[in-house]
């Protein structure tokens, strides 16, 4: 197959960031001498105490450390807002579309940003808030979400933002994960003409941990809420007497900023933890760099403040650099298909990031709905969450950015804090499907899977690992660095595992092709198989379950779930249903299983391990090449399964 490769433009070339003679001499720079390069990028942020070292990190087996500016103090708040003030603050910072389309955008400039945010600090303050306390952000994509991590900064408390997406169950899991005694939430969720409850769903989750658990309730609908007297505060009436004035806390490089529950192999969600100054310094520099912002230009990121590109591509990174960010409250096909390209029309957008399972869903209505809508203010598009596929990639290119707009595809995870592999506009040629090359001071390094050599030869293929920190590198496991350390450095010794496998073409492209562990990518959210299984399993009529992914025209992965059920239990079309319906009560919605199959047992080894590798093929509907069946312990298993298999696409 002939790749075809699309170089920047030369206007881009002259007048981007970086073009290619600058990205090859700071990416040297940046591997070459770590402590100057990032000593020197950190001046973009203001300091209260300069730090003395830059870079103090150790991948070394059992005594992995990472530390970046550590003697240095600075507010993230105070960043990403007061520093604007001098010259900013009648520019818009937050550009807020509700998700009525007839009710008008809200634009918050920079000093509105200040006051609120400061208002928000002194109610959370006056609820007894301090430095290092945690606060759960249970909240929808309205200001107060972005108010509320800002407020959290600006005081030193640890916010951990819980997308509103997900049960009371887990919530209540985070709640009680993370300490916190906090709960910031809103009565009501808008999103695509429903409105979810969400104030109610905290109220079940709260019934799940301790009693001096307070909850502070936004108002967004004012819709009628129920009530506890003493536990449940009204942010509008306290906000109505607060100060919008409020110190920002001196907080030390490494003091935790925030606390973001992912999905990883096991059933238990993991903490990940990001610090300030490198993390701060890491998000303002990709998203200066990675989407060659230029000021006064209109940004929109359409990832939830839920998820960690909400974190930096949203909130942090674009207000750091006191760009204008866009935050919508809807969803793409509401109330139809046209409505982001309206989005980009109304507020001449000029860089406009979203996943590949959204070009996907707008790709499946054609090109009728972005007719009729000018979308020349666009000049950069960026994808994340998964590898894009290229018909998407050329949807993307020709209907929305009339070939005319470079895609960046940025490869990064939660764990990373930013962008590890990305084009650069005016650098990098692209080619779809390929997240090109790596960030300055990210050396990528492809090893074997099961000798762990690094492969030394440019075309590779193997586990895809990082040999050495970058600043927005996690710094741990909320409570657990035990387990932060096996997760990420103990298989691959001296290197931080990305989980992720990986080509590595002739020019030194490289390639994701997928998780190796057992995370699925559906639509873009992480899900780990292991979180559905535990769900189903807690299903009175299930005795046993394996859930695997297998490919899904819009979501990328589908979650296909096998499922054994207790003695005396009968398949049935009302108990599936009653099983997604329970998968979501459990979880939330993104966790719904696409296909369930009956399994009258499940394929194991002699020793009982579940053989999933079939289990996928047979999932897959590729059962020709099921590999070495010989270990199992009943084959006949396998025969029933793949005559009863659910996706015959
Ligand atoms: C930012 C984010 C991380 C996992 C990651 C990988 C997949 C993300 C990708 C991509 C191919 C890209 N992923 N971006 N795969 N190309 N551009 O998504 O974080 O939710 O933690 O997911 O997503 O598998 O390991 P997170």
């Amino acid at each position: 197959m002939i790749i075809k490769t699309y170089p920047p433009s030369q206007d881009l070339a002259d007048n981007a960031h970086a073009n290619k003679a600058t990205y090859d001499q700071m990416y040297a720079a940046s591997v070459s001498d770590p402590d100057t390069f990032w000593g020197h990028q950190a001046q973009r942020l203001d300091w209260i105490k300069p730090f003395s070292r830059v870079k103090n990190t150790s991948f070394a087996p059992r005594a992995v450390n990472i530390e970046w500016f550590g003697d240095g103090t600075l507010n993230v708040a105070a960043n990403c807002i007061d520093r604007h003030l001098v010259d900013k603050a009648d520019q818009t910072a937050i550009i807020w579309v509700p998700d009525d389309p007839g009710a008008d955008a809200q634009h918050i400039t920079y000093r509105d940003l200040f006051e609120n945010v400061g208002r928000m600090s002194n109610v959370l303050k006056g609820l007894g808030v301090k430095r290092g306390d945690r606060v759960i952000l249970y909240m929808p994509m309205v200001p107060e979400a972005a108010y509320a991590m800002l407020a959290c900064a600006r005081i030193g408390a640890i916010h951990s933002v819980v997308f509103a997406g997900f049960s009371p169950d887990s919530l209540g899991a985070r709640v009680n994960g993370s300490g916190a005694k906090l709960v910031v939430t809103t009565d009501y969720a808008p999103r695509g003409g429903r409105k979810t409850p969400l104030k109610s769903n905290a109220d079940a989750a709260l019934l799940h941990c301790d009693d001096d658990v307070k909850m502070l309730v936004v108002k967004r609908t004012g819709d009628q809420i129920s009530w506890l007297e003493g536990r449940d505060y009204d942010y509008n009436a306290l906000a109505a007497s607060a100060s919008p004035y409020c110190t920002p806390a001196e907080m030390g490089a490494e003091d935790p900023l925030f606390i973001l529950y992912t999905s990883g192999s096991t059933g238990q969600p993991k903490g990940v933890v990001h610090t300030t100054g490198g993390y701060l310094t890491y998000a303002a520099m990709t998203h200066e760099y990675t989407f060659d912002y230029k000021p006064g230009e209109v940004y929109w990121c359409t990832a939830d403040v839920g998820w960690v590109t909400g974190h930096s591509y949203l909130v942090y990174g674009p207000l750091a650099n006191g760009a204008t960010t866009l935050m919508f409250e809807g969803i793409p096909t509401y109330p139809d298909a046209g409505r982001s390209w309206q989005i980009v029309q109304d507020h001449k957008v000029s860089i406009y990031y979203t996943a590949p399972t959204a070009i996907r869903a707008l790709m499946a209505h054609g090109d009728g709905p972005v007719q009729g809508y000018d979308l020349s203010s666009l000049r950069i598009l960026g994808t994340v969450g998964e590898p894009i596929n290229p018909e998407a990639w050329n949807w993307f290119n020709e209907t929305i950015g009339k070939g005319n707009c470079p895609i960046v595809d940025t490869w990064w995870q939660t764990e990373t804090g930013g962008h590890l592999i990305t084009p650069l506009p005016g650098a990098t040629p692209t080619k779809p499907g390929s997240a090109t090359l790596p960030f300055f001071g990210v050396q990528p390094v492809i090893l074997d899977p099961t000798s762990g050599a690094e492969q030394t030869d440019v075309a590779a293929e193997g586990v895809l690992c990082i040999k050495d920190s970058w600043p927005g590198q996690m710094r741990t496991i909320w409570g657990d660095h035990a387990r932060f350390e096996k997760t990420y450095f103990s298989d691959y010794k001296g290197y931080y595992f990305t989980g992720d496998g990986c080509r590595r073409d002739e020019d030194g492209y490289y390639w994701i092709t997928g998780r190796v562990d057992d995370v699925i990518n559906v639509s873009g959210h992480r899900m780990g198989t292991a979180e559905v299984e535990s769900a189903l399993v807690a299903h009175p009529a299930v005795a046993e379950t394996a859930v695997v992914g297998y490919p899904h025209a819009i979501k990328g992965q589908g979650i296909y779930a096998y499922v054994t059920l207790m003695n005396g239990e009968e398949p049935s079309d009302d108990l599936r249903k009653d099983l997604i319906k329970w998968v979501r009560a459990e979880i939330g919605p993104i966790a719904t299983p696409d296909l369930i199959q009956w399994a009258p047992g499940l394929p194991k080894t002699r020793s009982g391990k579940i053989m999933r590798r079939i289990l996928r093929k047979i999932a897959e509907n590729d059962f020709g090449s099921l590999g070495d069946t010989s270990t199992l312990a009943d084959p006949s298993v396998v025969e029933d399964l793949i005559e009863n298999r659910m996706n015959r696409g």
